[in-house]
This record gives structure tokens, C-alpha cells and sequence, in this order.
């Protein structure tokens, strides 16, 4: 059926330079590389104007109130002057070409018609609603908004029934069945108006995300788990996981109980049941997902369509949203797509050398659009505008297939910027259109490049948010390794909290491609560095549990910072009971579902009531933060929307400490429940206060 080209292990194996896993790291940035003066160019500025304007962006003090807010944007274009003044510093509208609309007149002349329409391609359901022209003195005429640069075709209809070309222009192109129609060719104009932003009935800045390693969460079919692969060990192998197991913890309440209300799954889509080399001399199995072989297809150790799609639907009956991790940079080497069409893709030869992402190729600079992250992966050439177009027409199936409501996408700097754009466009035009709903899409740039981060978020032409590396890097290195002191962390989040404009980032404290969150927070540290890789203890040495309750009340306490600031707070399935594990693959360890100890418990209970809090109080979710007193080992902000006020008081320090700059009065804390008195609290050790004043 395939003439795939299969790299033979015998290939593989002597190639035994390539990097882990999937998908090596990126570089890490030089130590504290992320300072990064604020005011970087374009804040504000480029959130001003149409589209992307207060309306549904990130602060939302301008925003209307919570609950709805980004309701604005749904009032309609916005046009001109109109919403500049309505953004930050007027002028025109801002809003990509696909956006932009232009009024245009269409006149007929009058004769002994009852009624004239006009029908075309001006809008999505043209030629089947007609717009009405209204009859002024000898002509009848109509203001239409067409789309801003593209053609436009249409004809009248008369009293009905009659379909004419536009007498008064000369331009026409055949209709297709054997007449013409009338063209406006590219319409543009100086005085265009935006199309808003789909809002629908979920704003984003309420998600809090969960990342449900399928593989390796619960399997609920043992039916599909396959064969071993031969020379991959455990930790690398398939585990059983499947989407029939995600979705009977959707039905026990799991995800409802914990206050998750978005699951980030997986890669769906089918990987090739092989082998393949990491840098450290273990073979891997595709069980992450991240070596797609047929794109269209799903991976039969997940389940089927069917499965995934009745997934989604459980979620959407809870009020919970999913979003589908979505590999787009390369593909399998045993894939159909590579086979037929080796021109999409760049060659790994360039100029003699293998362009392997780190070896042959930079990671970095010009090469890291084209490098392979291995040389068994081809990397797309999306400069091809048909490689482009079959990549995301693939995106846009899997949205209809599934009906999923956003894309977590992987890699996002090793991509051509033409395909996250145009993958935008064609969300809008064939996804929120239908829908109604917005459609996120969160992207992974591994970093602390703030610059670089920001890049690609603008969430009318490109991502809706990216993975907040930097906070996530100040966050560790301030409250679980306790290498810097809770003034760096502040003077960060001073200039962190409106980098990126309209944008919804999301923050987390681990992931898959870090060593698992408890370890940085023990009494000594396992890793001092908060970028570490942990490929130290990866396959062997690897850590276990700590003893006692003090690095979970840490790691607490780094949860307690990211569910009160703005932004989608993620949980790396498993860290909510903090469990153990090295470096990939050791941080990817089966979840456990039983046996936990006391302070796991404990920590599961805390991130609940974060959770709760978080969901009952605006403040944290759209506010805007003011610091309090800050000392080495505690911070203290107050987040604030309209009536909404909430003051958060973090002690990391190993004993009791006093924190002031609470007004005066007498408090409740909504992690206690205790109630205390401002202007000075005491906060116990390694914990937090959240305060609201009593009523
Ligand atoms: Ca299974
Ligand atoms: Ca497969
Ligand atoms: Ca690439």
C-alpha cells in the first residue's frame, strides 16, 4: 500500500548521536538569561485598536466585568477611529488582512423590477442569502461589507428569480457553469473595519489546565495495548494509557473534583510501532506521540476516533474543554506523507553535513527552521505552500473530527511563521465560525527568552498564549530550591505581568521535559538549578518521594503564586500529589491513583482549594497586582478587579514570619479558614495566606 522509507534499526543504531526522546530540549538560556528590560516594543501599542483591543484582552480592567468579560468584542466591528479611541492611542483599526472588511456600494440601475439582491462570495453564505438593494430614485443600491484583498463575485437577482451580471462593470470571470459572474477585484480601502474576535460563551482566562500524559494515566482497555516493541525497556515503552482511561476519570468526577475545567491531551495522532535511539543509549517507543506516521489516523494504543471523540464529548458534559497536544514540525520517516512527497520536506543533507537539530544544524539562528530533531524525523519545509496546506488542513480535521476546543503546539520556533498564521486564518474562517467558540491555542517555546516567547503570541494572527518558561524558572528557583531570594521573584513578575499584551499565557510549575516539581522542593534540593534536565537520573539513581511534609508544603506554596496571578495555571498530571521522578522518561511514571501519603494528601487538598478560590474570585484571574512588602522569604501582592479584592501572603522560610503593608482590619483567609487582623500577619512556615477582608 506505502512505499514508506524506513530507517532499519541497524541505521538507527548507528546513528546513536540523537537526543532522547522525542523532542530534544531546546538550549536553556545562559543563567538568568531572562531579565530582560520591560517595555519591550509594541506592548500596549500593538494591543490597541480593533481587533485584539480591550475587548477580549489580557487586562481586564478595561474590559467590562468578569464573568462575561470580552463581552465588548462582541458588540460588533469596530470601525476606524471608533476603535482606536476605544484601544489604547486611536488610529486605525489593528487586525491582520483576513480580518479587515471594506464597505462596498453595489448599485443597479432601476427599471420595472419589484425587488433586487445581491448574491456572491462576499460572505461565507452568499450566494444562498441575498443582500436586498434598496431603490433611490433610478437606482437601487446596498452597502455591503466584503472581505478586505480578496476577490469578490457576485451577481443580482431580479424579483427572485433572474440572475444578471452587473451591467455597469466590465470586469467578469466565468461562473463555472458556462456564464459569468461580475468581479470586484481585491477591494481595499483606507477606512476598513475589523472582524471581532469570536469571544463565545468561555473566556480562556478562567481555564485552569491539566496535562494528561495518556500513555501513561489509566488504561481503560487493556484490548489495545499491543506488543512489546523489541529493545525498548519499560520506562520507555508503551504503558497501556489510553483515551477510554482519561475518559472514565472524567466520569468519576476526577477532573470536577481537582477544579480542572481543560485537559491537555497527547499527541492523537498514529506513531509507528518501532524503535528509535536516544542520545543515552536507550531505545524509545513512540508512546508519547511525538513521531506522527499517519497524520489522518488515530494511535491505536489510545483507542479509536470514536474513542477520542466520546472523550470530548464526557468533557464537554462536565464543562470541561480539551485541547489536543498537535506535533506539526516533522513527521516519521516511515511516513506515507514523507514517501510521497519528499519535497515538503527539507533534506537532511545541507552541504555536506546532516542537519540534526544540535549536531550538524544549530538549534539556533537560521538552521532551526529546517533542522530534524532526529535524523528518522523530516522536518516540514512550510516555506512549500502545498506542504503548508496539507499540514493544516490535517489541524482543521482533527478540530472537526473531534471537536476539540484548542491545540497545545509543540515546537513553535522550529516552524515556519507562515503556518501558525495561516493555521489562525483558517481556525477563524472554518473552525470559530461554525462554532461560535474561540478556539486557543497555546504553543511551546522552551526558553527564557522573553522575546522569543512574546513572538508568537498575538491572539488575532498567531497563538492565543505560550507556556510561561521564564516565570516558571523564577518560580523554582525562589520557592522550591530556595536559591534566590523572593525579591528577584517579585522584581520578575513586575515586569512579567503585562509582557505579553493581550496575550493568555500559560504558567506552570512542571512538565513532561522537566524533572518531576518535588524534587527541587526538598529540605536538599536534588537539582540546585532550575533549568536542570535531570538526565542525571533518568534510567538510574532515580529519585524517590521525600520524606515528610516540608518539600510538598513548598511546592504548595509555588502553587499558591501561579493560581492567584493572571494567566492559565497548568498541572502536570501527577503533581498535584507531587509524585516522584527524574529526567525523561522517569518524570513520566505511571500515575498513582492510590496509596498516597499524608502529604501527598495534603497537597491534593491545597491545590482543591486553590482552585475554588481562584474560580469564586475575579481578582485573580482578570486583576491587576500590586506588591506589598517583599523580604528574601516573603512575598506579598494584592490582585484586584473592580469590587474584587485579594491579597496573597507567601512565607517560604522554614519558620513563622510577619508580613506587613494588609490594611488595617480583620481578614479572612480562605486557605484556613482562620480569620486574622492587618496591618501585620503572620504567616506559618513554608505556607501562604490568601485574604479577603471579613465581611
Ligand atoms: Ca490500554
Ligand atoms: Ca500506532
Ligand atoms: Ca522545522
Amino acid at each position: 500500500m506505502r512505499s514508506t522509507l524506513v530507517l532499519g534499526l541497524a541505521v538507527l543504531s548507528a546513528f546513536a548521536a540523537c537526543a532522547t526522546s522525542e523532542e530534544p530540549r531546546k538550549q536553556l538560556p545562559a543563567a538568568g538569561g531572562t531579565a530582560g528590560s520591560g517595555g519591550s516594543p509594541g506592548d500596549g501599542g500593538g494591543a490597541g485598536g480593533c481587533v485584539g483591543n480591550g475587548a477580549s484582552a489580557g487586562n481586564g480592567a478595561s474590559a467590562g466585568n468578569g464573568a462575561s468579560s470580552g463581552a465588548g468584542a462582541t458588540t460588533g466591528t469596530c470601525v476606524g477611529g471608533a476603535a482606536g479611541a476605544a484601544g489604547s492611542g486611536g488610529g486605525p483599526p489593528v487586525c491582520n488582512d483576513a480580518d479587515k472588511r471594506c464597505q462596498h456600494e453595489f448599485k443597479y440601475p432601476a427599471a420595472n423590477e419589484a425587488k433586487v439582491e445581491v448574491r456572491g462570495d462576499f460572505a461565507a453564505d452568499g450566494w444562498t442569502v441575498g443582500v436586498p438593494l434598496a431603490k433611490s430614485g433610478s437606482e437601487w443600491k446596498a452597502q455591503v461589507e466584503v472581505p478586505w484583498g480578496s476577490d469578490v463575485q457576485y451577481k443580482f437577482v431580479l424579483d427572485g428569480t433572474k440572475w444578471v451580471t452587473d451591467p455597469n462593470n466590465p470586469a467578469k470571470v466565468p461562473d463555472g457553469v458556462g456564464g459569468e459572474n461580475s468581479l470586484v477585484a481585491a477591494p481595499k480601502c483606507g477606512n476598513f473595519t475589523c472582524v471581532p474576535p469570536i469571544t463565545g460563551t468561555f473566556d480562556w482566562r478562567d481555564g485552569v489546565l491539566y496535562f494528561v500524559f495518556v500513555d501513561r494515566f489509566l488504561d481503560g482497555d487493556t484490548s489495545n495495548n499491543g506488543s512489546a516493541i523489541p529493545g525498548v525497556e519499560a520506562p520507555a515503552a508503551y504503558q497501556g494509557g489510553d483515551w477510554a482511561g482519561v475518559r472514565k476519570k472524567i466520569q468519576d468526577g476526577y477532573f470536577s473534583d481537582l477544579g480542572v475545567n481543560v485537559l491537555w491531551l497527547t499527541a492523537p495522532m498514529d506513531n509507528p510501532n518501532q524503535a528509535g535511539w536516544g542520545t543515552d543509549g536507550h531505545q524509545y517507543s513512540a508512546y508519547h506521540g511525538y513521531w506522527p506516521q499517519n497524520l489522518d489516523k488515530a494511535e491505536e494504543h489510545f483507542g479509536s476516533l470514536a474513542d477520542l471523540k466520546a472523550l470530548v464529548s464526557e468533557a464537554h458534559a462536565k464543562d470541561i474543554r480539551v485541547i489536543l497536544d498537535y506535533a506539526m514540525n516533522h513527521v516519521h520517516s516511515s511516513s506515507p506523507v514523507y514517501a510521497q512527497h519528499p519535497d515538503w520536506f527539507w533534506p537532511l543533507d545541507f552541504g555536506g553535513k546532516k542537519c540534526v537539530c544540535g549536531e550538524g544544524c544549530g538549534w539556533e539562528g537560521p538552521d532551526a527552521k529546517r533542522c530534524w530533531f532526529r535524523d528518522y524525523l523530516p522536518d516540514f519545509d512550510f516555506t512549500k505552500p502545498a506542504a503548508r496546506k496539507y499540514s493544516i488542513d490535517n489541524a482543521i480535521q482533527w478540530i472537526k473530527d473531534t471537536g476539540i476546543d484548542g491545540f497545545r503546539l509543540d515546537a513553535v520556533k522550529h516552524i515556519e511563521d507562515a503556518w501558525v498564521t495561516e493555521l489562525r486564518a483558517r481556525v477563524k474562517a472554518d473552525v470559530e465560525s461554525q462554532s461560535g467558540e474561540h478556539f486557543y491555542m497555546v504553543g511551546e517555546t522552551f526558553t527564557g527568552d522573553r522575546d522569543a516567547i512574546k513572538y508568537y503570541v498575538d491572539p488575532s494572527t498567531k497563538l492565543d498564549g505560550q507556556f510561561d518558561f521564564p516565570l516558571r524558572a523564577k518560580a523554582v528557583a525562589a520557592l522550591l530550591t530556595r536559591s534566590a531570594p523572593l525579591t528577584d521573584l517579585e522584581s520578575f513578575l513586575a515586569s512579567n505581568d503585562g509582557y505579553y499584551g493581550a496575550g493568555v499565557m500559560s504558567t506552570f510549575i512542571g512538565n513532561h521535559d522537566v524533572p518531576r516539581s518535588i524534587h527541587f522542593a526538598a529540605d536538599q534540593p536534588v537539582w540546585g538549578n532550575e533549568w536542570a534536565d535531570g538526565k542525571d537520573k533518568a534510567w538510574s539513581a532515580l529519585p524517590s518521594l521525600p520524606s515528610g511534609s516540608s518539600a510538598f508544603e513548598r511546592l504548595a506554596n509555588a502553587y499558591t503564586l501561579i493560581f492567584t496571578l493572571r494567566g492559565v495555571p497548568l498541572l502536570y498530571y501527577g503533581d498535584e500529589i507531587g509524585m516522584a521522578g527524574g529526567g525523561d522518561p522517569d518524570n513520566r511514571r505511571p500515575m498513582q491513583w492510590s496509596g498516597l501519603t499524608p502529604a501527598q494528601t495534603g497537597l491534593l487538598a491545597h491545590v482543591k482549594k486553590l482552585t475554588q478560590i481562584r474560580a469564586a474570585h475575579p481578582a485573580l484571574r482578570r486583576g491587576t497586582r500590586t506588591s506589598l512588602a517583599t523580604t528574601a522569604d516573603t512575598l506579598a501582592y494584592k490582585m484586584q478587579h473592580n469590587a474584587d479584592s485579594v491579597y496573597v501572603l507567601i512565607n517560604r522560610s522554614d519558620g513563622a514570619q510577619t508580613v506587613g503593608g494588609v490594611p488595617n482590619g480583620s481578614w479572612d483567609d480562605l486557605l484556613s479558614g482562620s480569620k486574622v487582623t492587618g496591618p501585620s500577619i503572620s504567616v506559618p512556615a513554608r505556607s501562604a495566606r490568601v485574604l479577603v477582608a471579613s465581611p
